[in-house]
């Protein structure tokens, strides 16, 4: 049977979230988004309420929350500011491969630390010419002795000038591809520096960094899971967080469309409120539909996650249309506000600004119809 009805602990965890990002995130989120500045103050308050860290299991200190009932409190936390949102969601990138394949000790301490106060930790995957093609990746991990040395360059981290731990994954067998990459937990140290803080088009609050490792110690237990297995880690981590991009996407599209349908009641046009000019409902009417249509199908792959299901098509098809609906719905917004959508008097430039980095990161819409169209015509056997 299907049943959509949130319960009870579903909708009062929706209801804090909503406050939250209406009272701590939407008053600050355009004065971050005008200087880049770094929400420190909003991340704290989160960690406080327990908006972060939100699958951890208890073992470690979390609240080992069920990944919908995470989705639901990613919309709300990006209909406030997908920027910060980005921010207080990116520990779910970094622990969850150190779930999923660390040591018991590994995940007592790195996972412990997260949830004892408010730190960060940063997923370092991307390299300048290694985004899609992750297996082309050229970060070097050396085993000497009970140690591993790392060398490499990684790019398009979140959180990476603040965080005090990285999920690095590294080539430990260079000839191999995929079959040759090596995930570590990292220390926050002097051999590792930011070179490069980005200057971005939207989700300007959030950090975005170039780091390189130089000759970086990275004790041998601090590998997660087996040695060349790390492709396969990174690949399960995306598909555990991908609906939560996708719910971020969903967040962004429904703070633009409630704009767009406040603003057409408001603005008169022709001697009536534009809302009554089919032109704008048609607009209004498109967006309702994506952005109903991309919840259900983030919510489901989120269900399939939590039932023991795989959801890397899901995963795919969710993060896909979420992040391409937000794209038009945000576009469009900016249509039914006209000129002034355009400025920055108004929120939704802000929104269509944010909109576009869904389509981008953690895996471009293009990816995720590759890997779409692999599950659908030669599915993968789990
Ligand atoms: N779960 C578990 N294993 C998976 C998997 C998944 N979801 N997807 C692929 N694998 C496994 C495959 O089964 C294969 O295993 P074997 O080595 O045993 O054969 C291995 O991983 C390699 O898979 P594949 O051949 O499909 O790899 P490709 O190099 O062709 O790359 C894509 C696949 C393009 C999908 C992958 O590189 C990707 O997702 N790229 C985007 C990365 C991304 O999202 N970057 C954004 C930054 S992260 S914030």
């Amino acid at each position: 049977m299907v049943d959509f009805t949130l319960t009870d602990e579903q909708k009062d965890l929706r209801e804090m979230a909503h406050n939250f990002a209406e009272k701590e995130m939407r008053p600050v989120a355009w004065k971050h988004d005008k200087d880049g500045s770094w929400p420190q103050e909003v991340i704290d308050k989160a960690w406080e309420v327990g908006l972060m860290n939100n699958h951890l299991n208890p073992k470690y200190g979390g609240t080992g929350l069920d990944y919908l009932s995470g989705c639901i409190i990613e919309e709300e936390i990006a209909w406030g500011c997908s920027g910060i949102g980005t921010s207080i969601g990116a520990n779910g990138l970094a622990a969850a491969p150190v779930e999923l394949g660390g040591s018991e000790e590994t995940k007592k301490k790195y996972l412990g630390m997260l949830s004892e106060s408010p730190k960060l930790a940063s997923f370092a995957l991307t390299e300048p010419d290694a985004g899609s093609d992750v297996a082309g990746m050229k970060t070097r991990a050396v085993k000497k002795g009970d140690k591993y040395i790392l060398n490499g360059s990684k790019c398009f981290i979140t959180n990476g000038e603040h965080a005090d731990w990285y999920t690095v994954y590294a080539k430990t067998d260079p000839d191999s591809g995929s079959r040759g990459i090596s995930a570590f937990v990292v220390d926050r140290q002097d051999g590792i520096t930011i070179d490069k803080k980005e200057d971005k088009m939207g989700q300007r609050a959030s950090n975005t960094v170039s780091l390189t490792f130089n000759d970086v110690e990275v004790p041998a237990g601090n590998l997660i899971g087996e040695e060349n297995k790390g492709f396969k880690l990174a690949m399960m981590t995306l598909d555990r967080t991908r609906p939560g991009v996708a719910s971020m996407a969903v967040g962004i599209a429904r703070g633009a469309f409630e704009a767009a349908a406040d603003y057409s009641k408001e603005r008169q046009q022709f001697g009536v409120p534009i809302a009554m000019h089919q032109a704008i409902q048609f607009l209004i009417a498109d967006m309702s539909v994506k952005v109903d249509a991309a919840r259900l199908l983030t919510w489901l792959s989120a269900w399939q996650l939590d039932n023991g299901i795989s959801n890397t098509l899901s995963s795919s098809q969710a993060k896909r249309f979420a992040a391409d609906s937000a794209m038009e719905v945000t576009t469009d917004a900016v249509q039914v506000f006209g000129g002034y959508g355009y400025i920055k008097d108004y929120p939704v430039e802000k929104f269509m600004r944010d909109a576009k980095i869904m389509q981008l990161y953690e895996g471009t819409s293009q990816i995720q119809r590759m890997v779409i169209a692999r599950e659908v015509l030669m599915p993968r056997q789990v």
